[in-house]
């Protein structure tokens, strides 16, 4: 029985040592630990031996058994060690002392971005509208819900001017118009409302690694009979797909706007330190890239659309955001630094 019980031990670490993932190590764990793994089979033998050799035995299993868990749990480490140096590895290199051909020109990262994600929703049906980033209180707060001394405000401190107008501290602001440009066309003629809204964004802020005073966000709105978060989270993983070309960790947890009913706040793992944590996501592990949920019915109302029979979504992803993660960019600030050697080093198929 012994030289079973070394066999076996062996036997699983000629095997971890063969296994390269995570998925492959989980199958060798339930090939010996699980139900009917192979050391857990080892008790059933158990019937056949004396009280004193089962006494013995049943040590040595037990034992076998503790090593076997505790080899495995340090394999996993190692796996997902590997699989996040990997990801790391995989992204594109940012150097910001790269030496680059200053002639030439180049988009900026953000430009590129904003392309490709306006290429993905217009392949989806939506149109790209342009606003302006000069707005009305009404425009940015009132029409989305959001009355005069709403706490909501704070969160959105931003730069007013003389007159009353503001700099837009978010997208959304330009949800009422569109709403109204289109809702005719909803009502009338059944022509669901598909739009894509990118802007600067301004806010009165303590700047970090994942913070700026502006920066640029990318709206979205869909309103037609029927529509639900389904909907909202198949647009959703199809553009992140599109963006990374590759499977990316996401979380979708509650979130409050007063704008939307129900609210997500939609998160992605932190490509920079594989959701280690870092500056770029406040040691986290996650960024908030793209709040999102079901248009409020006092919205839908203020845009001219009746709520009890159309539905719809929204959401606001930020698109500066979304630029770092897709660039390896660790520092938010450095892509409103006019540094030209340090932007002119991305390139894209645009
Ligand atoms: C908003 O601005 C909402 N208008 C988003 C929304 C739209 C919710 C539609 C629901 C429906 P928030 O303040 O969280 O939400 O900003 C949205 C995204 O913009 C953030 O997740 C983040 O990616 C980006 N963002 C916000 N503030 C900053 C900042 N100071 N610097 C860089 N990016 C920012």
């Amino acid at each position: 029985m012994d030289d079973k019980i070394k066999s076996l031990r062996l036997q699983l670490q000629q095997e971890l040592d063969k296994t390269e993932n995570l998925v492959e190590l989980d199958a060798v764990r339930v090939a010996y630990l699980g139900k009917k793994g192979s050391i857990t089979s080892l008790m059933k033998n158990m019937k056949d031996l004396t009280n004193e050799e089962r006494k013995e035995f049943g040590k040595s299993v037990n034992e076998l058994k503790n090593q076997a868990a505790e080899i495995i749990e340090k394999k996993i480490a190692e796996l997902k060690e590997k699989e996040i140096q990997q990801e790391i590895n995989s992204m594109p290199k940012f150097d910001i002392t790269t030496p680059v051909d200053l002639e030439r020109g180049s988009y900026h990262p953000i430009t590129l971005v904003q392309r490709q994600c306006e290429a993905i929703f217009r392949t989806m049906g939506f149109t790209v509208e342009d606003y302006s980033e000069v707005v009305t209180d009404y425009e940015c707060f009132e029409s989305l819900n959001i009355p005069k001394h709403h706490p909501a405000r704070d969160m959105q401190d931003t730069y007013y001017l003389e007159n009353g107008q503001l700099l837009k501290s978010q997208t959304s602001a330009a949800q009422n118009a569109i709403l109204k440009k289109y809702g005719k066309n909803l009502i009338e003629n059944g022509v669901p409302i598909k739009a894509i809204f990118p802007g600067r964004c301004f806010r009165n802020e303590a700047t970090d690694a994942c913070h700026e005073n502006t920066f640029f966000q990318m709206e979205g709105v869909m309103v037609d009979k029927d529509i639900s978060i389904s909907n909202l989270i198949y647009f959703m993983k199809t553009m992140l797909s599109e963006v990374f070309q590759k499977d990316i960790k996401v979380r979708l947890r509650p979130g409050f706007f007063p704008f939307v009913e129900p609210g997500f706040e939609l998160d992605i793992s932190c490509l920079i330190c594989g959701g280690e944590g870092c500056p770029s996501c406040k040691h986290s592990g996650w960024l908030e890239l793209c709040p999102c949920g079901m248009i409020h019915p006092e919205v839908l109302r203020e845009g001219g659309i009746d709520p009890e029979k159309y539905t719809g979504f929204a959401f606001g992803l930020g698109l500066t955001r979304l630029a770092m993660m897709k660039y390896g960019v660790k520092d938010i600030r450095d892509l409103n630094s006019g540094n030209l050697k340090a932007l002119s080093q991305f390139t894209d198929d645009i």
